[in-house]
């Protein structure tokens, strides 16, 4: 039995015992995340916030993700400032970011902000698939250099090519949001961890966690390495006057929507999280075995998580947390879930119970959360804090989603734009 480290670098206010793996206890139905993991039930507010998330938080990173490093300062350049971006409706700032050891990758941040906002704007924040210099056509910015997954449009030899340049312009729809009246702000998940099955580059090799950096079984993931980096950016973003700080929100699609839950679920600073398609890992359920398996997952990106994950392959039923207490981690700041119908894969009805099964953190705390018995039909915003929308069609995210997130961000952040 092993004593509970508190993950992401906060201070040990509370111990509990982390059973390994063959001593968890079979459990069919959905962990209750207000049960302390001596089986109180959690009553009150304060021993939610007080107690019951480091609980969880610790479950995710002993058994899932891995535990993050503490936080490390951050020193940042802006590197490039266009104050008359996209005919004058933006301005464009570059920023490189630097943390930790010599030698740590620094991140490359591209921010777009609206220039029409007499206050500083909300933003959303996020890691994209393919570089920075894929989510807009402009040729300032440069090329990421990492390594490139060779699915990639415009991607030769793992390296991006100048035929790159744009090709996730859709995925960002940058100037529906800057319109939307949204800062935008975003960094290629490889300089924090390029997505691929090693331990050696990327965040990993430069930041020891409990001294080492090599992999241990519950050494962090590529999830908990780009949550990380959501982090630092975050850092950043609260000290540009041109961002309200309180309004920060998260949004990532697929894996990235996977490290967007997880960068929310542990740091409360990010004031609202949209998942779109997050499937496995993310937003839906391992209970249910439906699309993405747990197996299937860790077969195909072993990187993804904590080693002590691989134990749960056809083993679901013996994890002590569920993706629904993933979400609770979030109450009572507002989480939009969203699915495409055709998306079987990333289990959409699982998406939809875990969020309706984190619903009583948020009574708890005073908060009405999803306020929805059973799935909408598509094209139907439901909910409240807890948020949840299927449109036609698969897995993919473009400016139709754009349009649902804005919406569910305006009615959280009070923001109103031409297109309300
Ligand atoms: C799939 C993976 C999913 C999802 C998706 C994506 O191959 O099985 O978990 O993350 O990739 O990121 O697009």
């Amino acid at each position: 039995m092993a004593l509970c480290i508190i993950g992401c670098g906060e201070p040990a206010q509370t111990e509990m015992t982390l059973l390994p793996f063959d001593q968890l206890p079979v459990q069919e139905t959905l962990p209750d995340p207000l049960q302390f993991a001596d089986g109180n039930p959690v009553n009150t507010e304060s021993q939610w916030h007080e107690k019951r998330v480091r609980e969880i938080r610790t479950l995710f990173s002993h058994y899932m993700y891995g535990y993050m490093p503490p936080a490390e300062a951050i020193q940042t350049t802006i590197d490039d400032v266009d104050a008359h971006y996209l005919d004058g409706m933006a301005i464009k700032k570059q920023v490189t970011i630097r943390f930790g050891p010599e030698g740590t990758p620094p991140l490359h941040v591209l921010l777009v902000i609206p220039s029409s906002q007499a206050s500083p704007s909300p933003v959303f924040l996020g890691t994209n698939f393919y570089g920075n210099h894929s989510v807009l056509a402009d040729s300032m910015i440069p090329l990421s250099t990492q390594w490139i997954p060779e699915r990639g449009a415009g991607v030769e030899d793992n390296k991006a090519t100048e035929a790159s340049r744009g090709t996730s312009i859709d995925r960002w729809s940058i100037e529906q949001v800057i319109h939307a009246g949204y800062a935008v702000a975003t960094f290629y998940h490889a300089d924090a961890d390029p997505d691929k099955d090693d331990f050696t580059d990327g965040l990993h090799a430069s930041i020891p966690v409990d001294g080492s950096v090599a992999r241990s079984d519950t050494s962090w993931g590529a999830l908990s390495a780009w949550a990380y980096a959501i982090h630092r950016s975050v850092d950043y973003l609260v000290q540009d006057p041109d961002i309200d700080a309180s309004r920060i929100a998260v949004m990532g699609h697929s894996r990235n929507g996977k490290a967007a839950l997880w960068a929310g679920a542990t740091d409360p600073r990010i004031a609202l999280v949209i998942s779109n398609q997050s499937g496995c890992g993310g937003a839906a359920l391992s209970r249910r075995k439906m699309g993405e398996t747990v197996e299937a997952i860790n077969t195909r990106f072993p990187h993804w998580f904590s080693r002590s994950f691989w134990a749960f392959n056809n083993n679901e039923d013996r994890l002590p947390l569920d993706q629904h207490m993933l979400i609770s981690l979030m109450a009572p700041r507002p989480v939009l879930v969203a699915s495409a119908e055709e998306d079987e894969w990333a289990d959409p009805e699982g998406e939809f119970l875990a969020l309706k099964a984190a619903e009583p953190v948020y009574k708890l705390l005073g908060y009405s959360g999803l306020n929805n018995e059973s799935m909408p039909t598509v094209h139907q915003l439901v909910g409240a804090e807890l948020g949840y929308h299927i449109r036609p069609g698969g897995h993919g995210v473009g400016p139709r989603d754009w349009d649902v997130f804005v919406q569910f961000a305006n009615s959280h952040f009070g923001v109103a734009t031409e297109s309300n």
